[in-house]
């Protein structure tokens, strides 16, 4: 009966959750009630990703839509449902998202204790080609309601929970609330995340790297050389192979899977990289440690990086421990070097 009670024996992502939170017998259920809020979002924002082709085909393009309302670009969209959904749940302070300039600070009576960093619709320049894109999110405790930016310019490794929702194929919501890494899969019609990933762990070495080889000819030293081994190894094995979507989630949920190295570096053009600390670096970084890999900016361990602004930069190398510790050498050998 063993296959029929994992039929019947439906996990979704709200028991999951809610058998998390039994572990800490002190809780009085916010950081579940901010994480139901968070899933409504996904819910949300993949019902109307999914619907975006269609929109363009039956005329919803362009400025307006059939009742005439102003057609809103997906990104504005999304980051419009999760700032309500947040600030609904009654459990946040502080909002910082990548489509707004400045942070959301929330008022009393709906004011909590958590600060939630988040992009919502991360690489949503790939949606007009059908590529995956996702949502990307990370969760801080603020011990003091009088939250002031500081608050949430914390280092990833104070995170309580890190996750990703990918638009895909399928759904499929990757957390980690600081016990290893899970992955639910939305069942449409159920309306409810399925736990399909059990406990993730990442390969300890990969097959794959996963970089835009457009910006080679900035890159620096040890990035260069860490690339020419992928693709020339000194030791005689196969060269990896190259994937890279031009899509975070999407290209760290194959890393996280399938293992290898994502690497998003600094160059000569941008000298911190492009992707974003608070809530692309950090919250995946966080998922790759849990998961049994590792993060690192070029100089040191990403989740202890302290964000002095909400929106900073930073390189990243993240994925298996193994692929992570052959960069990490190259960069000390050329730092002994100077
Ligand atoms: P590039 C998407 O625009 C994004 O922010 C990430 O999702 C993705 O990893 C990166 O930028 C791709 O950047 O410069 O390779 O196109």
């Amino acid at each position: 009966h063993a296959a029929d009670a994992h039929r019947t024996d439906l996990m979704t992502i709200t028991r999951f959750v809610l058998n998390e939170q039994s572990k800490h017998p002190d809780s009085k259920g916010d950081f579940s009630i901010l994480l139901n809020n968070i899933v409504l979002g996904c819910k949300f924002v993949c019902s109307a990703v999914n619907k975006a082709g269609l929109a363009k085909l039956i005329g919803l393009a362009g400025d307006t839509n059939v009742q005439g309302e102003e057609q809103k670009k997906l990104d504005v969209l999304s980051n419009e449902v999760f700032i309500k959904a947040l600030i609904s749940s009654g459990r946040t302070c502080i909002l910082v998202s990548e489509e707004d300039e400045e942070a959301t600070f929330v008022s009393p009576p709906l004011r909590g204790k958590y600060c939630v960093v988040f992009d919502p619709l991360d690489g949503s320049s790939n949606i007009d080609c059908g590529v995956s894109i996702g949502t990307i999110f990370g969760i801080y405790l603020v011990n003091d309601l009088e939250a002031t930016i500081d608050d949430a310019l914390q280092p990833g490794k104070n995170m309580l929970a890190a996750g990703y929702c990918m638009y895909g194929s399928s759904c499929m919501l990757v957390l980690s609330t600081g016990n290893g890494v899970n992955g639910f899969t939305l069942d449409p019609s159920l309306g409810e995340f399925i736990l399909t990933h059990s406990d993730i762990k990442i390969p300890k070495t990969g097959k794959i790297y996963s970089v835009n080889e457009g910006n080679a000819k900035n890159w620096d030293g040890p990035t260069a050389k860490y690339i020419e081994n992928c693709k020339f190894p000194k030791d005689g094995s196969s060269p990896k192979s190259l994937r890279y979507v031009g899509s975070m989630v999407a290209d760290v949920h194959r890393t996280l899977l399938y293992g290898g190295i994502f690497l998003y570096p600094a160059d000569r053009k941008s000298p911190n990289g492009k992707l974003r600390v608070l809530y692309e670096v950090f919250p995946m970084s966080f998922l790759m440690e849990q998961a049994g890999g590792q993060a690192f900016t070029g100089k040191i361990r990403a989740l202890d990086l302290v964000p002095k602004k909400i929106h900073e930069r930073s390189p990243i190398f993240l994925g298996s421990y193994e692929d992570v510790e052959e960069i990490k050498a190259l960069y000390a050998a050329a730092k002994n070097q100077i």
